[in-house]
């Protein structure tokens, strides 16, 4: 809406004029690339200040101490080398070696990637992560790694931040040389909620680990290790690490729950330790790993399997640091914290806090407690920068063992209730997933499937139905696409198979998928697909990176690309100034690149003239620059 508003607008007609005229009088136009950049910048200040933008509309507005926090100095640099040397020199089987050799517990960090994701709706900027990423390398290059990159991060860039991933990869790998980058990958899902032909889930990894990616988290929603190989296969090729996760579910301890036994996680991780994995992830995206069972969880994973353990949880329920501490306890090797400034709930548990609790035990992490204050402190500065995007959720709770969603889910599914008008049936929408999940065949909750369960619950609710009114062969209820795609068996095989009687209801008669998807689907020809976005571009280089975002998500891409055209790199403006706007005297510095800072000062915004156009008086480093915008508030 956004896009098609601003190309509606008479000021971008009258742009499409002067672009003629370049095209016409080109020894006219020969200005320096910068000062062209600088203009869309100021144009695109100039159309958020008086119309706002979409992304904020109807948020909360910044509280008045929000301002861009400066980043912690980096104390040594070059900063000492960690464990990115050491994949570097002994490769992944020897990072996985040296795993298993440390008594310390190992630490990723999550803030830049699940963390914000989970709080903040993935809304964190590239700008706010680049600034501090120094401090991480130069401050605790005894961290594990930095999971910064995947997941919902990568649409989310494209689609709401207006920025590109590829170019937040990159200069995050340059900023951190010592400290290992991690990414979640959907397996055949990559980044994106639906299965993708093989060669494309190939070229994505190989750009991936290209740019910067070391250790791959790869999980397939429903622990189908079939639909795992070809994501894993690719990843041990790159040289880079694989790290293959089991998702957890139900209660290991719970009678009731037999389906998600210990027997079948030990099970599925000698499964994915057979199809070569270096390193196994306990992927607890809803929080449900209770103490006791992080304890069993990982003696039995130790026992039966030879390779380390690496522990991912949400706090949800709020006492998920005594699962991570049960779980250090029973000898896991590495565990994701986030920042304590952006910990809890949703998130991760505190990392400074569970540093605290292991000083002088035996799994003393060594990292430096003060570092970790500092920039914990930047974090909790820029947090307030997106005030706007703050969940209402405030405390842990028990609820999550009811209805067993995803971190990521719970805050982004009572946003969509509100959105419906069910805000205030919000215990009714998640008795309703619960409900969706056990009529499913108790199913994993992650991502795509979460979605999919989120959606029956969100459409039962708003139609009155309850979850059992799906087999009833007289109500007539309208299915999302989602549900219908997972009983077709697009997703893959759940482990127990499908619920045979709702299957048939809802497929009426169709036959159903019983093999790999990827495997019916046909290689797509990539240097085809190349040229076909070159000329949806009008010749615009296409590369490997661009290339491996235009065939998971073409129009997101295009998208992108075409609101790139028409405002320059937004990526390099401050968090306040790229949701609100500027203020009148307000002044900014903007690092365009190294080395060239613009100074953007908004002097005044005048009235609307009887066109209804606003003129907004710039000084760029010094010199007058007058904007027109059509006021459309
Ligand atoms: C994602 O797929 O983005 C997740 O975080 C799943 O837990
Ligand atoms: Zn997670």
């Amino acid at each position: 809406v956004f896009v098609e508003n601003l190309l509606k607008h008479p000021s971008f007609i009258d742009q499409s004029y002067t672009t003629r005229f370049i095209d016409t009088t080109p020894e006219l136009f020969v200005f320096p690339k910068r000062r062209d950049r600088a203009t869309k910048l100021l144009r695109y200040i100039a159309e958020v200040t008086v119309n706002g933008n979409p992304e904020v509309a109807g948020r909360p507005r910044l509280p008045a101490h929000a301002r861009p926090p400066v980043a912690p100095h980096a104390r040594v640099t070059p900063p000492l080398s960690g464990t990115r040397e050491l994949l570097l020199a002994e490769g992944p089987k020897g990072v996985a070696d040296w795993m298993l050799k440390q008594d310390r517990l190992l630490i990723t960090d999550t803030t830049m990637r699940d963390s914000h994701q989970s709080l903040l709706a993935t809304r964190m900027r590239s700008v706010d992560m680049l600034r501090v990423a120094p401090a991480y390398a130069g401050n605790l290059p005894g961290l594990f790694s930095m999971e910064c990159w995947g997941g919902a991060t990568f649409d989310v860039a494209y689609r709401f931040l207006q920025e590109c991933p590829w170019q937040r990869l990159r200069e995050l790998r340059e900023r951190m040389p010592n400290l290992l980058t991690q990414m979640l990958l959907r397996a055949s899902n990559a980044v994106g909620y639906t299965n993708y032909p093989d060669n494309v889930v190939q070229h994505f990894i190989d750009r991936a680990a290209k740019t910067g990616i070391d250790v791959f988290r790869i999980f397939d929603p429903l622990n189908w290790v079939e639909s795992m190989r070809v994501a894993m296969d690719q990843v041990i090729e790159t040289g880079k690490i694989c790290e293959a996760s089991i998702c957890y579910t139900g209660d290991i301890h719970d009678p009731d729950r037999a389906k998600y036994s210990l027997a079948y996680y030990v099970g599925l991780a000698k499964e994915l330790e057979a199809a070569g994995a270096h390193i196994l992830c306990i992927k607890d995206m809803g929080g449900l790993v209770k103490p006791a069972a992080a304890e069993a969880l990982v003696r039995a994973l130790k026992n039966e399997t030879s390779l380390p353990v690496h522990f991912h949880t949400h706090d949800t329920s709020g006492i998920s640091a005594a699962s991570i501490l049960a779980a250090s306890a029973a000898g896991v090797d590495a565990v994701d914290l986030a920042m304590d400034a952006l910990s809890g709930v949703t998130s991760q548990p505190p990392l400074g806090s569970v540093v605290a609790a292991l000083r002088n035990q035996p799994r003393d992490t060594g990292l430096d407690a003060g570092a970790i204050r500092e920039i914990s402190a930047y974090w909790e500065g820029v947090r307030r920068l997106y005030a706007g995007f703050e969940s209402e959720m405030r405390s842990g709770t028990a609820e999550v063992y009811s209805h067993e969603m995803p971190g990521g889910q719970v805050t982004n599914l009572r946003a969509q209730a509100r959105s419906m008008g069910l805000e205030e049936r919000w215990d009714e929408v998640a008795a309703a997933y619960a409900d969706v999940n056990r009529l499913f065949g108790d199913v994993i909750k992650v991502t795509p499937i979460a979605k999919t369960v989120g959606d029956m619950a969100l459409t039962l609710v708003a139609g009155g139905h309850k979850a059992e009114d799906l087999l009833d062969p007289d109500m007539d209820i309208s299915v999302p696409d989602s549900v219908l795609a997972f009983f077709r068996g697009e997703v893959g095989q759940p482990h127990g198979g499908f619920p045979e009687a709702l299957q048939k209801r809802l497929l009426k008669g169709a036959a159903p998928l019983t093999v790999r998807p990827g495997s019916l689907m046909e290689p797509v020809d990539l240097e085809a697909r190349r040229a076909e976005a070159m000329a949806e571009m009008e010749g615009h280089t296409v590369d490997d990176e661009d290339l491996a975002s235009y065939l998971i998500y073409p129009k997101v891409y295009l998208d992108y690309m075409g609101r790139r055209r028409d405002f320059g790199p937004v990526r390099v403006l401050p968090t306040p100034t790229f949701f609100y706007g500027m203020e009148p005297r307000e002044e900014i510095h903007v690092d365009l690149r190294p080395g060239v800072t613009l100074v953007i000062r908004l002097q005044a915004i005048s009235e609307p003239d009887e066109k209804g156009e606003v003129k907004l008086f710039f000084e760029l480093n010094g010199q007058p620059r007058t904007v027109r915008v059509a006021d459309r508030r």
